[in-house]
């Protein structure tokens, strides 16, 4: 009889446990995707590291929906944009800022030379690809890369 007794009261406790264990992860999904920090580095006239960003874009990864610091660096000798494209955006040869304004979903705007730059944004909660490009005329396509957002 005591045994029994003593077998409720674990089984009780054990589903309030539980219960407790699972109020603590349903807290953690709502408060969103985890946060990333980028780092950008521009150059004349490319992205990264190595000059054939047409053929080997750099990626910066982030999370649908969450929080994105891009952490920039111009090591270059003139200012650099750097700019996400619209998914669905049909990209002309050449990018004209003028004309071609509205393909573009976020940018930092144009870091002078040699300056550093860190900006917040809400990364899109559409997963894909994004082509990220340098506004400045004849930087693009020569100066892309890509925002990948999973
Ligand atoms: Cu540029």
């Amino acid at each position: 009889m005591k045994l029994k007794f003593f077998a409720v009261i674990a089984l009780v406790l054990s589903a309030a446990f539980f219960l407790t264990a699972c109020g603590g992860g349903g807290e953690e999904e709502s408060s969103g995707p985890e946060a990333v920090t980028i780092e950008v580095t521009q150059n004349d006239n490319y992205f990264g590291t190595t000059p054939d960003n047409a053929d080997n874009p750099p990626k910066w990864e982030v999370n649908a929906g969450g929080q994105v610091a891009v952490q920039l660096q111009n090591n270059g000798t003139t200012e650099h944009n750097w700019a996400v494209i619209k998914m669905d955006a049909t990209m002309p040869d050449t990018f004209d800022s003028e004309a071609n304004g509205d393909l573009i979903l976020k940018e930092t705007g144009l870091i002078p030379a040699g300056d550093s730059f860190r900006e917040s944004f809400v990364a899109p909660t559409e997963p894909g690809e994004y082509l990220v490009i340098c506004t400045v005329a004849g930087h693009y396509p020569s100066m892309q890369g890509r925002l990948v957002v999973q």
